[in-house]
């Protein structure tokens, strides 16, 4: 399946990860920039002076001396950095970029062991110590992030290079050599057999990974492998203690071993885990590859724990920003409906392993509702973590904010009010790099042999098939507008059928369905309904799809277990949740109110935040004043009109430091 992405919003991001992103984290990873890097919440043991991920590599590589300096995984920052060049090169063929890749890719073969064994800390800092701590090396989660990159940077070079006369394979090949002589080294080291670890990464990535090179490649042993880890999680749940305690060596990362067994989600075998816990990342993570070894296997055991753990994430856990986890402790998840909009943490890496998770879910199983949740973290959370210049990055995204209050409460030091330069933990922006430069992987899938419109994504796309090729091509300028047109050429022999979601927020959609002679099929007959899904059968030859969902704004109410949004309201539109900021509603935002009765209008600004639609209503202000003490026998209710205008979430803190809310009060 290949689609080009023709999209306005979206393309306007691709450019920026070409454009600005990937030369700005460059220059970051190799020191080269004279910026601020923020440390991710108070705390005087975080590594914050310097990215140095580059020079790492270069002291592993023999090319310089000196010692390792930063996090543990801070090779996963230049990993998922190349994999991000990795899908750009393919969007975007540069030479220069290529160049700078290509050079990348020979130092981290440099800075492979002979045996396969690759991670910087351990080669330079520890090398007696490799896989004897595994609960907080990140040593298998580097790996993973390393052959993530590759099988894109191979993908990508082999594509890109037919299309300049094939003749430039080498770099494409020599990282995926790299990834195989690692994944093999891996391979050799873990396993249920004698001699070998029976044990896996404190933080699940590496089983997505050899996912990805088992897809690739057909090699069994990969998939075997990822398997194998998934299911060594909580089968010894004091593995991870236990070699803490046997090994002589220096935690790299004080702490991790009093984690609660939750962290790391060992404390149940996997198969009898049913509730999103622990560090959310890793949650996210683990499900990504329980769901794909499932579908690739049919599995059903698999897919049990994947729907129970889905369905508690999207019932009881999940903001409704597509952020998850609740509390900055551990990163992690609490209880159901728990969900505090201003101490949570909702990590940008969190959300975009929960769309890794629903694209899995979606290869299981063609439900709707998976692609509403992607889509929901994907126009939320996810590109929340970004400005707009491409350059300035949040780790934690809040549902409200009040820039004193972060200063000043210890208890929020992680609520950034403004994105930072960078971060001392800087896993979040080349994470969300690698996404938006793939976001054409997430618009259509495939369930059997029919073809899902997943995300509406201007784009074309050609399937091939042994006896032919179906093309779709999408005309939509979604989420501004709720018009879509999909046209499908089909080109094979056989009848392929097209589902296309629509979201659960729509209450349905308007459609309309056309034959290849122009004329309108009956739509109750060319038209069926199916878990989310409206399928179109395309016989050979042309067909339109033609469907409008309805994008007025509407009011959304949180379950009232959720205590933090009792007699609150949220303003969405399509898939963007919207917010109010200071800067454009005045401070203390907790006395605005939002009548019911309010009509909510939307208008498109094209010199607003590079272009956003926003929201506006007639609305109430508490009047409020210091005089008459704190605590009064009457209540303060005095109020004034106040318009209020909101902006989509995503688009937050452009505009300086200032309050910010997404649950307003509503009046009656
Ligand atoms: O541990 C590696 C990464 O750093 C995690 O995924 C993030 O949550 C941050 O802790
Ligand atoms: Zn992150």
């Amino acid at each position: 399946m290949k689609t080009v992405v023709k999209d306005t919003f979206w393309n306007r991001y691709k450019k920026l990860v070409k454009t600005r992103m990937l030369p700005y984290q460059w220059k970051v990873l190799n020191d080269d920039i004279d910026i601020r890097i923020e440390k991710e919440r108070n705390d005087a043991s975080i590594p914050s002076e310097k990215s140095h991920a580059i020079e790492n590599f270069k002291i592993a590589a023999g090319r310089t001396k000196g010692e390792h300096y930063g996090w543990v995984f801070q090779d996963s920052d230049v990993y998922k950095w190349l994999e991000a060049a990795a899908y750009t090169l393919k969007n975007y063929p540069d030479e220069e970029l290529r160049k700078i890749a290509d050079e990348v890719v020979d130092l981290i073969g440099e800075a492979q062991e002979e045996s396969g064994y690759l991670n910087t800390y351990f080669t330079i800092m520890e090398p007696d110590h490799k896989y004897k701590r595994l609960g907080e090396s990140h040593e298998l989660y580097c790996a993973g992030h390393f052959i993530e990159a590759a099988v894109a940077y191979h993908e990508a070079t082999v594509s890109c290079c037919s299309g300049l006369g094939g003749q430039k394979e080498v770099g494409s090949s020599k990282a995926l050599e790299i990834a195989i002589k690692l994944a093999d080294h891996i391979d050799a080291s873990f396993g249920p057999e004698e001699g070998k670890i029976h044990g896996c990464d404190g933080h699940e990535e590496v089983e997505i990974a050899l996912m990805r090179l088992y897809h690739l490649t057909g090699c069994d042993r990969y998939m075997k492998l990822a398997e194998f880890f998934l299911l060594q999680r909580g089968k010894d749940p004091d593995f991870f203690r236990r070699q803490f305690r046997e090994d002589t060596g220096k935690p790299a990362m004080g702490g991790l071993y009093n984690a609660p067994l939750t962290y790391f989600q060992i404390h149940a075998p996997i198969l009898e885990q049913d509730t999103a816990e622990g560090h959310a990342v890793r949650l996210v993570y683990m499900c990504t590859a329980l769901a794909d070894v499932a579908a690739s296997t049919g599995n059903k055991d698999l897919e049990a724990v994947c729907r129970k753990i889905w369905r508690n994430i999207a019932d009881r856990r999940m903001f409704i920003t597509g952020g998850i986890g609740s509390t900055v402790s551990g990163e992690s998840f609490t209880l159901d409906y728990d969900l505090p909009n201003d101490t949570m943490y909702c990590e940008t890496c969190a959300s975009i392993g929960l769309i890794f998770f629903a694209r899995q879910m979606l290869r299981l199983s063609a439900e709707g509702e998976f692609g509403d949740v992607m889509e929901r973290a994907l126009y939320n959370t996810a590109l929340a973590g970004m400005a707009l210049d491409g350059r300035h990055f949040f780790y934690v995204n809040p549902l409200e904010v009040v820039p004193e209050k972060s200063e000043k409460d210890p208890t929020k030091s992680h609520v950034k009010v403004v994105r930072p330069d960078w971060l001392g933990c800087a896993c979040c922006p080349p994470n969300l790099a690698r996404l938006i430069a793939s976001v054409e992987d997430y618009v259509y899938l495939e369930s059997g042999r029919d073809i899902l419109v997943n995300l509406f994504i201007k784009s074309d796309m050609v399937r091939k098939y042994e006896d032919g090729e179906v093309e779709v091509k999408m005309e939509a300028d979604y989420p501004r507008s709720g018009k879509m047109q999909i046209h499908v050429d089909n080109r094979t022999s056989q009848n392929v059928r097209i589902g296309v979601r629509i979201p659960g927020w729509a209450d349905g959609a308007n459609g309309k369905v056309y034959g290849g002679d122009g004329k309108r099929s009956d739509s109750e007959c060319a038209v069926t309904a199916d878990r989310g899904f409206w399928y179109v059968e395309c016989s050979a030859g042309a067909t339109d799809i033609e469907l409008e969902l309805d994008m007025n704004p509407k009011r959304w109410y949180a379950n009232p277990l959720v205590s933090e949004d009792v007699d609150k309201v949220c303003i969405a539109r399509g898939p963007q949740v919207y917010c109010a900021e200071g800067a454009d509603n005045g401070d203390n935002l907790h006395l605005l109110m939002l009548p019911k009765s309010s009509a909510l209008n939307y208008k498109w600004q094209d010199e607003l935040l590079e272009g956003v639609g926003t929201i506006e209503a007639e609305g109430i202000r508490l009047s409020a004043s210091e005089n008459g003490g704190l605590y009064r026998c009457t209540k303060a209710d005095s109020t004034k009109p106040a318009k209020i205008k909101l902006i989509p979430y995503y688009a937050w803190a452009n505009r300086g430091p200032n309050e910010m809310r997404v649950w307003l009060r509503e009046k009656e």
